[in-house]
This record gives structure tokens, C-alpha cells and sequence, in this order.
């Protein structure tokens, strides 16, 4: 499938001509589609666009912005099994996770058309007379976006629709990973009715057309999620330039589970959040910590049930865990697997790459569990994306809750018990932006603000309303409209209820 940047309305190629190819991770003998390999030239045409579609943009009614969104939410959900499917095939998770992804994104088109109508801000009494309060949002302008590979709807989509229902114009840049699942994306909304240069959608690498997307002098703001080392950079590139950025970078989320926990239910959580997607997500529960008493059991556990997953092609029916998502993932999840062991952590089961059979054109990583970890080791202080798993001894909650907070990053963290005590003092002193009870650490819902606490992020949450996504798409103004016909001046004047009855 050939697919191209869509910028002022019209589907081009790279100003150059060049082109790049996404693979299935599955099985790299399949191209799933070539893109362009677009450079700065690319990016300033589709900046220029934005700019010129901002005006007229943001002068239509929230309300009507918001129809646009249920009209593509719309016409997504018709084409979902087809766009679940690409996902599979260009991401590698299996077909439900697929389903799921294209069903976050249409779950944020509902919501986002919603905010259309609602997007408030407040109206408040005077301190003087004749005079009214309020705060409206606005618009920032053109916002660059740039996405990861792992959620490859979802996440354009947590980002292109609240922007857009606050009235921005903006340039998306997807990952080289997945440029046929954005380009689908872009292209409901084209089906659905938004202005030329509204959207505009620049593929290529991340070195060349992120950063000069970012750092490009026509962006008014930019949202990234991916790695740290990335994030970071553009922290430190677009800090020089006073831009607003929102990060989304990472986690080294944990689940809790106490003695008096149901371990069937443990078990269900930590296989599904640290082998869902392959470990690839933000919010994969990457570190267990385990009350003593159960520990030897839940191990064995979970080590059996780990052992028996099956791994292979996400759109065949009797696949547990799909791929990862390309061979430099690959050997970074295979470099910290043999660190966990040269750390001294006892390797329960998994723990190498498979190429037997079916997986043998693919990157397929055996679910992988390390037990007796320190939480000093790397293994249990860093992200892998992966589908690796360390596990952790506690003696008592306050120890656990310690472990939990004392990395770096703070996205997700979950506790399994049954005391509710116990759970409500983790609520409180857990430091991450997600806590779940008697959850696992993946799955969040798009009406609540998603965003890490510490080093996961920069603070600015995405999805939700106000509070989330909403606030950092918009700005707020403030207006004060004096009516009184004369000075008023705040602070200094003060009328006695006398004088205004008078
Ligand atoms: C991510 O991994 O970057 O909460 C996003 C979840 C999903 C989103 C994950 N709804 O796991």
C-alpha cells in the first residue's frame, strides 16, 4: 500500500521524492506500506498550510469543530475490523488489542465532539460593582504533533482531536513505524469533512522531521510521546524557544500484590499488563512486588502460565503475544534481559529471542520473568518496552509503596488486596499520575487525564477534558468588563454596602 503526506488538503509525495517502507513485525518479508521520507522542505510547506487554515478555523464554533470529530468517530467505528486489522499487521499486536487501539481512537472522537460544547471556563462575582469576571480558552495555534509506534491510532488520535476541537490547526508526525495506520487515521477526518491545511500529515524519521516539525518557527506548541532520550532532547531544544511542549516518555510501572490478595486475579492483571502488547506500552506493568507470604507461590505461578503463552502472528486466532516492533527494539529488550542476568536475578522462565516455525521471519521475545530482583538493579529501575517482567520481595505495604516510588518515572503503579485500608492508604502515597486497585497498570479511559508524574512526563496529562487534554490545547484569557462608567480600581476601592444601596 503506498501511502503519502496530506498537507492543504491534497495527498503528495516528499518534495524529493524519496520513500521508506513500514514491515510487518510478525514477518518482515511483508511490506505493509511505503510512505515518504519527507524532509525540513516538506515540513515548512505544512506548517505554512496550518498557519494559513488557522484563521477561519478557529473562528467555527466549537460546537461545530465538534462535529466534524462525531462525523470521522463515526465513520471510523463502520471501518473498524478493517483498521484493527492494520494495526495488527503494521504494529504487531494481536487482532482485540488492534480493535482496542481503533476503539480508543473513536472513543476520543465521541468525547472531544462533546467538549465541543462544553470547553468552560468560569464566570465569578466582582470585588466592585458593575463589573463581570470571566475565563474563556482559546485557541494556540499550530501544534505539532509527534507519535510512537505502540499505539498507533490512539494515540494521534488523543492528540489530533482535542487539538482540534480547541480550534488548532495542526502538522502530525507519525513514527516511521507506523505510517499506514496514520494515514488512515488522516484520512477520516479528510471523509469527514475538515478544511484543507486543518490536518496536515508529514511521515519520515524522527530525527529529521520531528525536529524540524518542533522547532520549526511557525509551531505554536507541541505534543510528543516516545522515548525519554528523545523527549528529553526536545525538552531541552524548544525550553531555548519558551514553546509549551507536553511529554509523554515513559514508566517503570509496578503492581503490588499483599498476602491477602485473590492470586487468580493477580495473575489474570500481570499477565495482561506485562504481556499485552508485547510489554510495548508506556504503562506495561514492568515490576511486581510481592508481599513474602506469597511470593514462592505467586512466582511458580505465574512463571507456568508466562511459559505456556503462545507467540506468533497477532491475526491468527490462537496468538497470545505478538512481536516487538522492530529488530533495534528487539536487541534493546535482549541486552537488558542479559543484564537482569549478569545483575545476579534468577531468570524464572522465558528469557531469549524465538525464531522457530512461524516466528522465524518475525521479532518475537519469549515472556520473560526475572525473580529475586533488587531494586537496585537496572532491570528493575529502567524501561525495556518489552515483555520482561521483575519481581521484588516486600515484607509489609510501606516497604512496597517505597519500592513503587523510588524510580524515576511515575505514569502507572496498581495494588492488588483486599483490605481496604491497605488500598486506600496505596491511593494516597503512591506517586503516579495512574493508581488502579485491584487492576492491572494498563487500560486507562479517555474521558480521565493520562500522564506521568516525575520523569514519565511533562506534567501536561492527555486525554480528559478540562483538567487534560483541554487544558493544554487551550489558553486561557481573561476578561474583565467594567460597566460602571467610571474608575474602579481593584483592591483600593471599597464601597461600604451602605454606598451601594444608596
Ligand atoms: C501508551 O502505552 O502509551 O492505558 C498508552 C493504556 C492504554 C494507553 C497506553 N489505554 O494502557
Amino acid at each position: 500500500m503506498d501511502v503519502r503526506n496530506f498537507i492543504d488538503g491534497r495527498w503528495l509525495d516528499a518534495q524529493d521524492g524519496k520513500r521508506f517502507n513500514s514491515l510487518n513485525p510478525a514477518d518482515t518479508r511483508q511490506v505493509v506500506a511505503s510512505a515518504p521520507l519527507s524532509g525540513p522542505a516538506d515540513v515548512s510547506q505544512a506548517v505554512a498550510a496550518a498557519r494559513k487554515a488557522f484563521p477561519v478555523w478557529k473562528l467555527l464554533p466549537a460546537p461545530r469543530r465538534g462535529e466534524i470529530l462525531f462525523k470521522a468517530g463515526d465513520l471510523l467505528l463502520r471501518e473498524k475490523a478493517r483498521l484493527g486489522e492494520l494495526v495488527t499487521r503494521e504494529m504487531g499486536k494481536v487482532l482485540a488489542e488492534g480493535l482496542g487501539d481503533v476503539q480508543e481512537a473513536i472513543d476520543m472522537a465521541f468525547y472531544m465532539a462533546g467538549e465541543g460544547r462544553r470547553m468552560q471556563g468560569e464566570t465569578v462575582p466582582s470585588e466592585l460593582p458593575d463589573k463581570d469576571c470571566k475565563s474563556v480558552r482559546e485557541a494556540l495555534g499550530v501544534v505539532g504533533l509527534i507519535t510512537p509506534w505502540n499505539f498507533p491510532m490512539a494515540i494521534p488520535a488523543w492528540k489530533l482531536f482535542p487539538a482540534l476541537v480547541c480550534g488548532n490547526t495542526v502538522v502530525l508526525k507519525p513514527s516511521s513505524d507506523t505510517p499506514a495506520c496514520a494515514a488512515a487515521l488522516v484520512a477520516f477526518l479528510e471523509k469527514a469533512g475538515i478544511p484543507p491545511g486543518v490536518v496536515n500529515l508529514v511521515h519520515g524519521r524522527g530525527e529529521v522531521v520531528g525536529e524540524a516539525l518542533a522547532t520549526h518557527p511557525g509551531i505554536d506548541a507541541v505534543s510528543f510521546t516516545g522515548s525519554c532520550a528523545a523527549g528529553e532532547q526536545l525538552e531541552e531544544l524548544l525550553g531555548k524557544l519558551h514553546r509549551p511542549l507536553a511529554t509523554e516518555m515513559g514508566g517503570k510501572n509496578a503492581i503490588i500484590i499483599m498476602d491477602d490478595a485473590d492470586l487468580n486475579l493477580a495473575l489474570e492483571g500481570v499477565l495482561w499488563g506485562a504481556f499485552g502488547t508485547s510489554g510495548q506500552r508506556c504503562t506495561a506493568s514492568s515490576r511486581l512486588i510481592i508481599h513474602e507470604k506469597v511470593y514462592a507461590n505467586f512466582i511458580a505461578m505465574l512463571g507456568k502460565a508466562a511459559a505456556e503463552f503462545r507467540l506468533g502472528d497477532g491475526l491468527k486466532q490462537d496468538t497470545d503475544v505478538g512481536p516487538i516492533i522492530n529488530a533495534q527494539q528487539m536487541e534493546k529488550v535482549l541486552k537488558y534481559i542479559e543484564i537482569g542476568t549478569a545483575e545476579g536475578a534468577r531468570l524464572v522462565t522465558g528469557g531469549s529471542q524465538v525464531t522457530a516455525g512461524d516466528c522465524g521471519f518475525g521479532h518475537f521475545i519469549k515472556p520473560t520473568v526475572f525473580a529475586d530482583v533488587d531494586p537496585s538493579m537496572r532491570i528493575a529501575r529502567e524501561e525495556i518496552f518489552g515483555p520482561v517482567v521483575s519481581v521484588m520481595k516486600c515484607s509489609r505495604l510501606k516497604e512496597a509503596i517505597d519500592i513503587v516510588n523510588s524510580v524515576p518515572f511515575g505514569l502507572s503503579s496498581a495494588i492488588y488486596s483486599r483490605d481496604v485500608n491497605a488500598t486506600a492508604r496505596a491511593e494516597k502515597e503512591l506517586q503516579t499520575g495512574i493508581v488502579y486497585v485491584n487492576a492491572s497498570t494498563i487500560g486507562a479511559e479517555i474521558h480521565l487525564p493520562f500522564g506521568g508524574w516525575k520523569h514519565s512526563g511533562s506534567g501536561h496529562p492527555e486525554a480528559g477534558g478540562r483538567g487534560g487534554a483541554v487544558d493544554f490545547y487551550s489558553r486561557v484569557k481573561v476578561i474583565y468588563r467594567d460597566f460602571s462608567g467610571r474608575l474602579q480600581r481593584a483592591q483600593i476601592d471599597k464601597q461600604s454596602p451602605s454606598g451601594i444601596l444608596s
